[in-house]
C-alpha cells in the first residue's frame, strides 16, 4: 500500500537524521515488523536510499529526484499554496489536470505537477517543450477574491515570484520579459500561463501554469526552441535540486500573490520594474493583427505595458510578444 509506504517515509523524514527502529515504525504505524521491512524495500525501488544500522533501525539517507508531494511537502514553509499536489509521472498538459480539478471544487492552492507533458503549452495554444524529469512543470490553482480585471497582474506577480525562489536556489539573477518570460543571458528559461474560469460571479478559479527550464543540456530541448531556450543548468553550470525549487516557488507566489489581493499592484510594480529586461528599451510589440515599434516606457496600475511610438503617442498594450 503505497499511501503506508509514504507516511512511513514521512516519518522517518521528519526525525531528521536519527534512524528509527523497526519495532519503534511497527508500533507507530500497527503493523508488523516485517511489513515495515517490505515497505522499506518499496522505498528502495522507488529511489530512497535507506541505511538500516544494526540494532537502531532504519535511516532515509537520499531521496529520489521527484517531484512526488512527499518530497516537496517537507520542509514547506507555505500556510496555503502546496497543501494539496496532485502528482502524476506522465500527462497531457497540467493546466487541463488543474481546470478539472477546480471544476471539481478543489481548494485554493491546490497544486498539479509532472514530470513530463506531451501536450504542454503556451499563450495561444503554442507548444511547451517539457523534458522528462528536468524541469518544474506546474499549475497552481488560486481562488483570490477579486474582480476579473484584476487577473492579468497574477502573471506579473508569479514572475516575481519565480525570479526571487531562482535568485535563493541558486546564484542567478534572472531577468523578466513583459509579460510572462523569464530570461537567462538573454534565452527563455521559464514561461508562465494564466488560465481563467469565471462566471457572472467573478473569477471561479486562475490556473497558473508554470513551466521552468531546470536540469536541462542543449540536446535535451526540442530543435525548434534550442536557439531561444536556456535552462537554469546550462548558465550556472551546476544541476539545481528540484525539490527545493518548487518550494521556493510555492512560497514566494503564496506571499506576492497575498500581498498583491490584500495591498493592490504598488509594491509589487516596483519588485517587477526592478527586474524587467523591457522597460526604458525600444520594443517591437507583435499583436494578432498588427505590430508597434518604441519605447517601452512602463506599465500601469492595471500590468498593461505602456508603449511610446515614435509620434510621441502612447500605447496601452495589454496583449503582445515583445522583440527587443
Ligand atoms: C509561455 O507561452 O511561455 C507559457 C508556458 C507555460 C508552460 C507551463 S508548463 C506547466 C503548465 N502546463 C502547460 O501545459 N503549460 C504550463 P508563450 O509565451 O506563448 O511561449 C511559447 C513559446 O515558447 C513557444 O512557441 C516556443 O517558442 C517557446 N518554448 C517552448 N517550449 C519552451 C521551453 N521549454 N523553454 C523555453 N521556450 C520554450
Amino acid at each position: 500500500n503505497i499511501t503506508v509506504t509514504y507516511k512511513i517515509a514521512k516519518r522517518m523524514l521528519e526525525s531528521t537524521g536519527e534512524a528509527l527502529s523497526g519495532q519503534q515504525l511497527a508500533d507507530e504505524f500497527g503493523i508488523s515488523r516485517t511489513a515495515i521491512w517490505k515497505h522499506m524495500k518499496e522505498l528502495e525501488e522507488k529511489g530512497y536510499e535507506i541505511e538500516s544500522v544494526k540494532k537502531k533501525g532504519y535511516r532515509i539517507v537520499s531521496i529520489p529526484d521527484t517531484l512526488e508531494p512527499i518530497t516537496i511537502q517537507i520542509g514547506l514553509k507555505t500556510k496555503r499554496i502546496g497543501q494539496r499536489i496532485e502528482y502524476v509521472e506522465s500527462c497531457t498538459s497540467t493546466q487541463i489536470i488543474a481546470h478539472q480539478l477546480a471544476q471539481e471544487n478543489a481548494p485554493d492552492g491546490t497544486v498539479v505537477l509532472t514530470e513530463t507533458q506531451t501536450a504542454g503549452r503556451g499563450r495561444m495554444a503554442r507548444k511547451w517543450d517539457s523534458a522528462a524529469h528536468k524541469g518544474v512543470w506546474m499549475s497552481i490553482i488560486l481562488r483570490p477574491n477579486v474582480p476579473p480585471q484584476k487577473a492579468p497582474q497574477f502573471t506579473l506577480v508569479t514572475a516575481v515570484a519565480i525570479v526571487r525562489a531562482i535568485e535563493e536556489v541558486t546564484a542567478l539573477q534572472p531577468k523578466i520579459k513583459w509579460p510572462n518570460d523569464i530570461l537567462l543571458n538573454g534565452k527563455k528559461c521559464t514561461g508562465i500561463l494564466t488560465e481563467l474560469q469565471s462566471d457572472a460571479d467573478g473569477i471561479q478559479a486562475l490556473i497558473v501554469g508554470i513551466g521552468l527550464n531546470v536540469n536541462q543540456d542543449k540536446e535535451d530541448f526540442d530543435l525548434e526552441v534550442q536557439g531561444i531556450a536556456t535552462s537554469l543548468k546550462m548558465i550556472s553550470g551546476q544541476t539545481v535540486n528540484r525539490q527545493e525549487l518548487v518550494r521556493a516557488v510555492l512560497f514566494y507566489t503564496e506571499l506576492y500573490t497575498q500581498m498583491y489581493i490584500d495591498e493592490g499592484f504598488g509594491m509589487l510594480k516596483i519588485l517587477w520594474e526592478s527586474y524587467s529586461t523591457t522597460i526604458g528599451q525600444p520594443v517591437r510589440a507583435r499583436m494578432t493583427n498588427h505590430t508597434l515599434e518604441g519605447i517601452a516606457e512602463g506599465i500601469s496600475d492595471d500590468g498593461v505595458l505602456q508603449l511610446r511610438t515614435l509620434d510621441g503617442k502612447l500605447h496601452g498594450i495589454y496583449s503582445a510578444d515583445i522583440e527587443m
